[in-house]
């Protein structure tokens, strides 16, 4: 008996190192709970990042076959489990140390050593699972990673910077793009192809209702896709660390209805409105060194940090790291450092009046 729970366990061990098969490059099925939130630690912030990272809620193809193999190996593990937990139990009981027993060598239970059947038994179950594991694992992999866009696609392009991610999409003209960061947005039903790459270390796309990770690799391109089936936002997350910030470099894709895409990509496409109330904030945006990190279109070409034509367009400041609001917006620009610890954004050291200018400049960025 105690050979059977030997056999089982190794059955166990082996589907536990099937399951660890995370070469780069490839969509990795993951099968574990959903990504803690974060929380930013800011009393005067709330968290933003509420929300549903739930592998089992898909909304999007390749999302439900990563969730069918989940189900898949969730079962054979819990039968296993089953298995292995009732024999032992029964073992617990059944062979307990009985008084009459005690401390006499009749107690001792048959020893039973090199049994063939035995020891073919432990080496062909696991070989089994393993097997049958491994199938569906390559048939999910190859039937969620395309060589090609899908037909009609949306293609997107995306950048992973420590510790943030660039979007860059066709705008409204042929000739125009769109560059946004953090937040994504694409319109319903529509496939929509990633292109990713990295500006410096290894990072992971993922949101998880959506598609399985991917690795954004410097010097190498991946692809992946995923095709929204209803409106929503969807939040997702670096999935490989990236150093400090890394658990900050949240991502959201907002999925909407093919008519407000449009509206979006138009409005996106657009250069800022120069507004009075903007004036001595652009002077001092461009007397400073924001101008060399930042590009705001017509204004700056700075291409280190995200660019902020359309900042007051999106929900979260610092990937997720705050909402967006000018209370939260004059913090970032007094210290990044006090929102997200370790950012590639330094203070410079404003006053108070050119910080209110600042901030009065950057609210004008609809
Ligand atoms: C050394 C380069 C650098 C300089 C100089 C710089 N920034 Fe940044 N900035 C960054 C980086 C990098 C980020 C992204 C930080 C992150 O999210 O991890 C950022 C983020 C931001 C954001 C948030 C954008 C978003 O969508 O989350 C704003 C707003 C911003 N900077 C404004 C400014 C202003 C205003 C100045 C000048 C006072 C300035 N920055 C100077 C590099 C810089
Ligand atoms: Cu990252």
């Amino acid at each position: 008996m105690r050979l059977w729970c030997a056999a089982i366990f190794l059955a166990v061990c082996s589907i536990g190192a099937a399951d660890r098969s995370d070469a780069p490059s490839v969509v990795t099925p993951i099968v574990c709970a959903p990504v803690a939130q974060s929380a930013t630690g800011m009393g005067s912030t709330e968290n933003v990042n509420g929300g549903d990272l739930n592998i089992f809620h898909p909304v999007s193809p390749p999302a439900y076959e990563i969730r069918e193999l989940a189900w898949l190996v969730f079962g054979i593990s819990a039968v296993i489990f089953v298995v292995v937990e009732g024999v032992l139990v029964w073992s617990i009981i059944r062979f307990r140390s009985r008084d009459e027993e005690a401390g006499t060598p009749a107690g001792e239970p048959v020893q039973v050593f090199g049994s063939n059947p035995v020891e073919l038994a432990w080496t062909i179950i696991p070989c089994i699972i393993v097997f049958v594991l491994s199938l569906a694992t390559v048939r999910t992999i190859r039937e969620v990673e395309l060589e090609a866009p899908p037909a009609g696609a949306l293609e997107v392009d995306v950048i992973g910077h420590q510790w943030w991610w660039e979007f860059q999409l066709a705008g409204a003209e042929s000739d125009t793009r769109v560059v946004t960061a953090n937040e994504l947005v694409v319109p319903v039903g529509r496939p929509i192809w990633l292109t990713l790459r990295s500006a410096d270390v290894i990072h992971s796309w993922w949101v998880p209702r959506l598609a399985g990770k991917t690795d954004v690799i410097p010097n190498h391109v991946n692809h992946t896709w995923f095709q929204a089936e209803s409106i929503g936002t969807y939040l997702g997350q670096c999935a490989e660390y990236c150093g400090t910030q890394h658990a900050n470099m949240l991502l959201r894709v907002r999925v909407v209805t093919g008519d407000e895409f449009i509206a979006w990509q138009v409005a996106q496409s657009r250069p800022p409105v120069d507004s009075a109330s903007g004036v001595a904030g652009k002077a001092l945006f461009l007397q400073l060194a924001c101008m060399n990190c930042h590009a705001i279109d017509g204004v700056s070409t700075g291409s280190f940090g995200p660019n902020l034509t359309h900042l007051m367009s999106r929900e979260t400041i610092g990937a997720g790291v705050a909402p967006l609001n000018p209370k939260t917006l004059r913090m970032w620009v007094d210290d990044p450092q006090n929102l997200k610890e370790g950012c590639n954004m330094p203070s410079l050291k404003l006053d108070s009046a050119q910080l209110d200018a600042v901030v009065a400049y950057l609210l004008t960025l609809k």
